[in-house]
């Protein structure tokens, strides 16, 4: 199976914001937001401890959500590595848990049947090299942007460190770069793809790892584009993963309790699936390594839900038919799946599918839905809406494929 089959396949990673960052616990960009100088951003490194880091346990609730892969951040903006890199000693190696992360994650990964993935960013407010832009720490300290800064040497750098993300864990599926979006000026500070040597950073990543996925990120294209915090409108002509968090913070954000509802998560899952794209879903673990409470009941209903409806999502992509409002279809060859995102309402109309359609059934339960009735009213009676899991009401309409 190539690399974009299973991507397409399997349709639904989760996403892991951790660092010291979470030790603030508002927000993974508080060294910029606050300007905090290397100085006052060490007092979250020297007290990294996660006590509470067992990545089996977020790889279990991934799989039990119906996830098929997970991305952990390997160095976020700030710079802090959650691996032992030769190439800076800001790394977890000095902190008071000492140990590699990446390690225990990647095996985790791979017990529970998981693709792994790794993100990077770009973006480095911790190295000496690093440009001071519009979203520096320092932006507002003129003498640390009068200091000589050699972007050449921090490229030099990434590289290193992208070169050891790949050749120290196995392989690993799937590379987020963050960000620098191909071709357009919105590169943060004006950086782009000559900056960060894209051309042979891909280049490299694919000599190392020939079957990952690469991301649109590192300032030139990659194997899948990255809608951010949006569902797109429709199908992108190519392999897409809209990125979502679950209360608008990536990082762990205690007093931020805006969390989404199940049912529009599984909407989401569903609107990506039936325009051919991903979701890939956010987590921001606790600074002792935890998935928050929070988190975890969105999880376990959006599992429950695909455990009843899996198969509208692993292995459809869009349909060629149109659906009816507030509706969406998945399709998987001969497998037409009508999601119905709010009910009951009278009838159904589906005049494109006249003829086409066999037999219908509940997803959730298998009971036919007798054609000529095709009502989700009748069925939301029938079925006890309590026993419609979050998220929505999916029929099964096996369709003759067109002559
Ligand atoms: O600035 C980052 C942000 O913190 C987060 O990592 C997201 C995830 O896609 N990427 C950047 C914003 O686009």
């Amino acid at each position: 199976m190539t690399a974009t089959e299973w991507f397409r396949r399997d349709r639904f990673g989760m996403f892991v914001h951790w660092g010291v960052y979470s030790l603030a616990a508002r927000h993974e960009w508080v060294k910029s937001r606050e300007r905090m100088t290397d100085a006052e951003y060490q007092r979250y490194v020297d007290r990294f401890d996660p006590d509470l880091f067992y990545p089996r346990e977020w790889a279990r609730s991934a799989r039990a959500a119906g996830m098929r892969y997970v991305v952990l951040t390997t160095k976020h903006h700030d710079g802090f590595c959650l691996w032992d890199s030769a190439l800076t000693d800001y790394t977890v190696a000095n902190t008071p848990h000492g140990r590699d992360l990446l390690a225990p994650f990647v095996e985790a990964c791979r017990d529970e049947g998981l693709k792994v993935g790794f993100y990077h960013s770009l973006i480095d407010w911790h190295h000496p090299s690093f440009p001071i832009d519009g979203i520096h720490p320092q932006r507002d300290d003129e003498e640390a942007k009068a200091a000589p800064r050699d972007i050449s040497q921090y490229r030099e750098y990434l590289h290193g460190q992208v070169r050891e993300l790949l050749t120290r864990y196995g392989t690993i599926d799937y590379l987020f770069f963050d960000f620098s979006y191909p071709g357009t000026s919105h590169t943060w500070g004006g950086k782009g793809a000559e900056d960060w040597g894209a051309e042979e950073l891909l280049a490299m990543v694919r000599e190392l790892q020939p079957d990952i996925l690469v991301n649109d990120r590192a300032g030139i294209p990659g194997d899948f584009v990255t809608p951010e915090q949006y569902q797109p409108s429709g199908p992108m002509g190519t392999a897409w993963e809209a990125c979502q968090t679950l209360n608008g913070s990536w990082g762990y954000d205690r007093d931020n309790f805006d969390y989404k509802s199940p049912e529009l998560l599984v909407r989401m899952l569903v609107d990506g699936v039936s325009k051919d794209g991903n979701l890939l879903l956010n987590v921001g673990p606790t600074g002792r390594g935890q998935i928050d409470p929070e988190a975890e009941t969105r999880l376990a209903a959006i599992g429950e839900w695909m455990r009843l409806h899996e198969r509208s999502i692993r292995g459809c992509g869009a349909s060629e038919y149109v659906a009816p409002a507030d509706c969406r279809y998945t399709q998987n060859g001969d497998r037409l799946y009508l999601h119905l995102f709010s009910w009951p309402f009278k009838h159904v109309h589906l005049p494109e599918l006249a003829g086409k359609v066999r037999y219908a059934q509940l997803l959730s339960d298998a009971s036919e839905i007798r054609l000529e009735e095709a009502d989700p009213n009748r069925v939301a009676e029938n079925t006890q809406p309590g026993a419609q899991p979050a998220g929505t009401l999916t029929l099964a309409l096996p369709v003759r494929r067109p002559e």
